[in-house]
């Protein structure tokens, strides 16, 4: 009986099971934080869903512990070794120390391991399973790239390279366990959802608000679409986050304070941790995301969302804006009425902030919810990200 509740437990989302050997595996993941909060946001939703979910003893290394606090309010920056939620916390110093590696190691984003560190893999008896995990990309060449093996020039290792996405043959996105119903609860829940803005000192609707949280780059013409919301003639209830970006917007023209100019009211709420995130998410009617990690967020929302591409040199970022478009539209099937090609457009840069408020207005009927809902549905169809993961890993030791 107790046999039978424990192998249910490591049931997973997509239809694995881990071996009995590869339970309580230990990782190592490490993350520099190049800039902004994609790298720690990932790193750790990877590290906490690994914990939860696949009984992994992870331990996380970090570099910059007071970027991590501000999506873990809990952690201490000040402290170099500390255990959060069940995660053994590290901070990243030079010299590395000399530690036993893990049976998984993780570098995220490409970011380089220390060389004591390598050698310290390379003399294990059994050498860990390494991991490049990279960027999320909707282009077609990504599955052809995921889990390729690249064998260490000098040493007995070989590093795979591990590609989240959109699409089966790629890692998937982050998804954990139950999400959607518990957002599904959430969001069906009317009084619930007005006692968590209250929360927030977000104040009830007025007739017709549309709610709608913006985290951006400072490239988005916020300003813009500020106007052509103030100047439209349904109300708008505006939240951005302090110390991003937009919040800079909305404390240029005043607005910080819940201010309002015609139709618009906005205010900046506190940077939240990553659940509460979440919870704005589910509760907003659109989402203006950027990045990563806070773009699948949007969709795993199940709301309308605007995508801001991490700006790359060269426009690179334009072609996964394209790419992600293709197949997310490709879901639309005929009829959905609305087209948020143009907005992205406007918001990414690829055309001129005069066309923002008519691209606003192409895309705010009801098809957009339900092109948000189908797309939802169809995320996990890869296998979500950790379970992957934990599979892939598993199948190489
Ligand atoms: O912060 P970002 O712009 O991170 C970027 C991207 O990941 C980009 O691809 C990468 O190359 C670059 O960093 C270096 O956007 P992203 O990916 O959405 O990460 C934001 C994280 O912050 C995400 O985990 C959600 C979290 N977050 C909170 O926890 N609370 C908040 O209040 C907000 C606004 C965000």
């Amino acid at each position: 009986m107790k046999d039978e509740g424990k192998s249910k437990a490591f049931e997973l989302t997509s239809s694995f099971r881990l071996p009995p050997s590869s339970l309580f595996m230990r990782w190592d993941l490490f993350c520099n934080v190049v800039d902004n909060f994609g790298d720690i946001g990932l790193s750790w939703r990877l590290a906490r869903q690994l914990a939860a979910e696949y009984r992994a003893v992870v331990r996380l290394w970090v570099d910059d512990l007071a970027t991590f606090k501000r999506l873990a309010p809990a952690l201490d920056p000040g402290v170099d070794g500390q255990s959060l939620g069940g995660i053994e916390v590290r901070r990243w110093i030079t010299p590395f120390p000399a530690v036993e590696p893990g049976d998984v190691v993780v570098e995220t984003f490409g970011c380089e391991l220390p060389a004591s560190y390598v050698e310290a893999m390379a003399a294990r008896a059994r050498p860990p399973v390494w991991i490049n995990l990279e960027s999320l990309s909707a282009e077609p060449w990504v599955g052809g790239c995921h889990g390729l093996p690249s064998p260490h020039p000098r040493l007995p290792l070989t590093k795979f390279f591990f590609f989240p996405g959109f699409v089966p043959g790629t890692g998937g996105v982050p998804i954990e366990r139950g999400l959607a119903e518990r957002r599904l609860a959430f969001q069906s829940d009317a009084d619930g959802v007005a006692r968590y803005l209250a929360s927030l000192d977000v104040p009830s609707r007025v007739q017709g608000e549309r709610l709608v949280s913006l985290f951006c780059y400072p490239q988005a013409p916020v300003a813009a679409l500020l106007d052509a919301w103030a100047a439209g003639g349904r109300p708008v209830r505006a939240l951005a986050f302090a110390g991003t970006a937009t919040a800079d917007v909305f404390a240029a023209r005043g607005l910080s304070g819940g201010g309002h100019g015609g139709a618009l009211a906005a205010q900046v709420l506190p940077f939240l941790s990553q659940d509460d995130y979440d919870r704005v998410l589910w509760c907003c009617d659109w989402n203006f995301v950027r990045g990563e990690d806070s773009f699948v967020r949007a969709q795993l929302a199940a709301r309308p969302l605007v995508w801001q591409a991490y700006p790359q040199a060269g426009d690179a970022h334009r072609l996964k804006v394209e790419a992600f478009l293709a197949r997310y539209l490709g879901h639309a099937g005929p009829g959905i009425g609305a087209n948020p090609t143009k907005l992205w457009a406007v918001w990414n840069s690829f055309a001129p902030a005069e066309g923002l408020a008519a691209a606003w207005a192409a895309c705010t009927g009801p098809g957009y919810l339900e092109l948000a809902l189908r797309w939802q549905q169809r995320l996990p169809e890869p296998g979500d990200l950790a379970g992957n993961l934990a599979k892939f890993c598993a199948e190489r030791l």
